[in-house]
């Protein structure tokens, strides 16, 4: 197939998901183009049959918020016209699903789009007023929509009562990228330091803050060390909430890292203090890499570590560590733990079963 994929560039879970797809579907030989307004982060270079398109934004002084949707319909058709494209997938709705809609329609009704919905694009943009009505309007229209969790689905329906059905195509986990290294976990270290890592975009919605005031509560009672991946508007609350807690030289901030897989497998276990969380990809990475993963009960985050780790109330970062401290001061559990992990990523979530998945839907809307 020729296939189209729309995404954000940023090192969100929706880029991240779009392009591991891209590269993936160019490796079962369809012949795939990949539109963003940047490159994204996770893109490797040099894949045959995939080629990256530019959406260029032009600064005109008029605009005090350029169009991107209109250059984005426009590069749409532009691609669809030069490569010959069968079908848009679109990943995050707003605007994406909007300007597949406008480039569909501006050729008379030549492309198919499907649209996924990651999360945040229906739970907090897509029930802003401003952005409701163009939003279930594109969902109706696109020829099929996904969701990565049954939560998500359910929102969706609640939320914007479409009237269309919605599939759920769960994240994936390139198993093989993401695999446990030859690092031993803490039982097996002399120094007995249990390495606990968070990766996020440091947003308001994951509350680092409660990650860090659990970890506070983990590191009065063992050797406990926390890495923080990745970066965001609340990366210095979180840095200022360990220093008021006394715990400011066992946290350390990474920031942004490419090399996740290498960070990943180095930790005992990782947390999630997220507020709403539709699935939770950094989670399901850490599983592939057999970390087991304690978190808040939102969204979909209970389809996605099933019974492989702990889920804690919303808010409460003291539940947060009282859970963590039992699974880090027992050496059998964790290593239990760690083992269902590795396995419930590769039976569930690995790249072949969901891509075959997103092959099925796109045979669907093109037949
Ligand atoms: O909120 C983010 O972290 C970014 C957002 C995105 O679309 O880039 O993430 C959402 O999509 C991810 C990939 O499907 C999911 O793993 C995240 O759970 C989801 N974020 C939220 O629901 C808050």
């Amino acid at each position: 197939m020729r296939i189209g994929i729309v995404c954000y560039p940023t090192v969100g879970g929706s880029g991240v998901v779009a392009t591991e797809m891209a590269m993936a579907l160019a490796a079962r030989n369809h012949d795939v183009h990949l539109l963003s307004y940047d490159r994204p982060g996770r893109l490797r270079g040099g894949i045959p049959g995939l080629r990256f398109h530019e959406v260029a934004v032009s600064a005109y002084p008029l605009f005090r918020y350029p169009p991107y949707d209109l250059a984005l319909a426009t590069r749409m058709l532009e691609v669809r016209e030069e490569a010959k494209v069968d079908l848009f997938h679109v990943h995050y709705a707003i605007p994406h699903a909007v300007s597949a809609f406008l480039a569909r329609s501006m050729c008379g009704g030549c492309l198919k789009f499907v649209t996924t919905l990651h999360g945040t694009d229906i739970t907090v943009v897509g029930s802003d007023r401003a952005y409701l009505r163009p939003t279930r309007f594109a969902l109706e229209q696109s020829d099929a929509v996904t969701a990565v969790s049954r939560y998500l689905a359910d929102e969706t329906l609640l939320m914007f009562g479409v009237k269309k059905g919605v599939d759920v195509v769960h994240n994936f986990v390139d198993t093989q990228r993401f695999q446990p290294s030859d690092h031993k976990p803490w039982h097996q270290r002399a120094d007995e330091e249990r390495i606990i890592v968070h990766a996020s975009n440091f947003r308001p919605v994951k509350r680092v803050g409660d990650i860090v005031r659990a970890f506070a509560e983990i590191q009065r009672e063992m050797p406990a060390r926390l890495l923080l991946v990745g970066d965001g508007p609340d990366r210095e609350h979180a840095l200022a909430v360990a220093a008021d807690l006394g715990c400011r030289h066992r946290v350390e901030h990474l920031g942004m890292r490419d090399d996740l897989e290498q960070v990943l497998p180095t930790a005992d276990l990782f947390l999630s203090a997220s507020q709403t969380e539709s699935f939770g990809l950094s989670m399901l990475e850490a599983m592939s890499c057999g970390v087991p993963c304690v978190s808040t009960a939102v969204g979909g985050v209970a389809e996605v570590i099933g019974d492989t780790g702990s889920l804690v109330p919303l808010g409460e970062p003291d539940m947060m560590a009282k859970s963590a401290i039992a699974i880090l001061s027992d050496a059998d559990r964790h290593t239990q733990l760690s083992q269902n992990a590795r396995q419930r990523a590769i039976d569930c979530f690995s790249t072949d079963r969901i891509v075959t998945q997103y092959e099925a839907i796109y045979e669907r809307v093109l037949s």
